[in-house]
């Protein structure tokens, strides 16, 4: 190193100088007869560190496989995910059931209070709010399951009690160029038959954003989703309350289960495949056994504080139920970028 400084300045006296291995902005002293430090390290260390601790950060969790990994004990419900980069939080819902959780919960619907009925950019940022109906985004959904194999379960409740499920072991959305495209195999049945079938392999269409393979799907039955020409399924649909067939099949339905009727509740949640023996292996259940859901049997928990501070907090208004509004844009919620106004929806007569 003394060759440098003497390279710099030939008339160097023998002394202490500063010198910057690790770039400009740190310095360490060193006396050029011997090599050796001297000066504060003290002072070095304060300079460093922020390095150090970065180092030894907590892994924020990308999805609700991570959280519950990372806590074993964490219970169901609202919980901060970092999908994208530790600096920018998306709230969702995590949960535990059925078999030991680790699901994330991108679609849910449960009173009626957030209008459905949206265009293409809410459909890809997301809108609702994690603690009651939502939809989680299409580029979150993306980046999830992009990153390892995943599983998708889809529960659903009549407004008479009665429930059913569909579960496909293999689920995942393609990115943007793709069109957010939908690929899911492996059907088990819970009782609610498979009406996803024929939406596999379909992009997703919003009234605005039509990418169906027949009409306009998304306008003519009142939902964005994963149309073909049109649907087996439209869980994003009207929330109708049960059987009303004035308007054909525009109510949030799974047909292979009930037809036409307008469901109480929708649930469409992911998890990795992997997360099944490492949950019930590592995280004996604490809570009820066998499979539930929704707000009559999830335990209230408060949200997880890891949120950026930089990112503004929530704002959520509970939206009137029925047919979309032209004069009443739906108001929203999760994130930074989803604040943006809703566009407004064309007529739908
Ligand atoms: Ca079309």
């Amino acid at each position: 190193m003394h060759q440098k400084i003497l390279k710099q300045n030939p008339s160097s006296a023998s002394g202490v100088y500063s010198i910057y291995p690790f770039g400009e902005r740190f310095c360490v002293q060193i006396d050029d007869n011997d090599g050796k430090h001297k000066g504060t390290p003290v002072v070095l260390l304060l300079f460093l560190a922020p390095l150090l601790s970065c180092c030894r950060a907590e892994v924020k969790p990308v999805d609700c496989s991570d959280v519950f990994k990372q806590d074993p004990s964490s219970a169901s419900g609202v919980y901060s995910i970092y999908p994208f980069t530790e600096r920018f939080s998306v709230q969702v819902y995590c949960d535990r059931e059925p078999d030991g959780g680790g699901w994330t919960v991108f679609q849910r619907r449960m009173d009626g209070t957030v209008n459905f009925y949206r265009g293409w950019d809410q459909y890809v940022a997301g809108f609702g709010d994690a603690g009651g109906e939502y939809w989680l985004g299409l580029m979150v959904i993306h980046r999830i399951t992009a990153k390892r194999p995943h599983e998708l379960l889809v529960e659903m409740e009549d407004f008479e009690g009665n429930k059913a499920s569909a579960r496909y072991s293999s689920f995942s959305v393609g990115g943007e160029c793709d069109g957010y495209k939908l690929t899911v195999s492996g059907f088990t049945d819970g009782g609610a038959g498979d009406s996803l079938r024929t939406h596999n392999d379909m992009k997703f269409s919003t009234f605005d954003n039509d990418q169906d393979t027949s009409e306009n799907c998304a306008r003519k039955f009142l939902g964005g989703f994963w149309y073909a020409s049109c649907h087996s399924a439209n869980p994003n649909g009207v929330y109708l309350w049960g059987l009303d067939d004035t308007h054909y099949r525009i109510g949030a339905r799974w047909g292979s289960w009930k037809g036409s009727y307008s469901l109480k509740s929708f649930s469409f949640k992911t998890r990795p495949v992997q997360v099944v023996q490492a949950v019930n292996e590592s995280a004996p259940l604490q809570g009820p056994t066998g499979a539930h859901w929704g707000p009559s049997t999830t335990p209230a928990v408060p949200a997880v504080t890891l949120q950026s501070p930089t990112l503004p907090t929530k704002a959520w208004t509970p939206q009137p139920t029925g047919p979309p509004s032209s004069n009443a844009p739906p108001s929203l919620k999760l994130a930074q970028s989803f604040h943006q106004a809703p566009p407004t929806p064309p007529g739908t007569s």
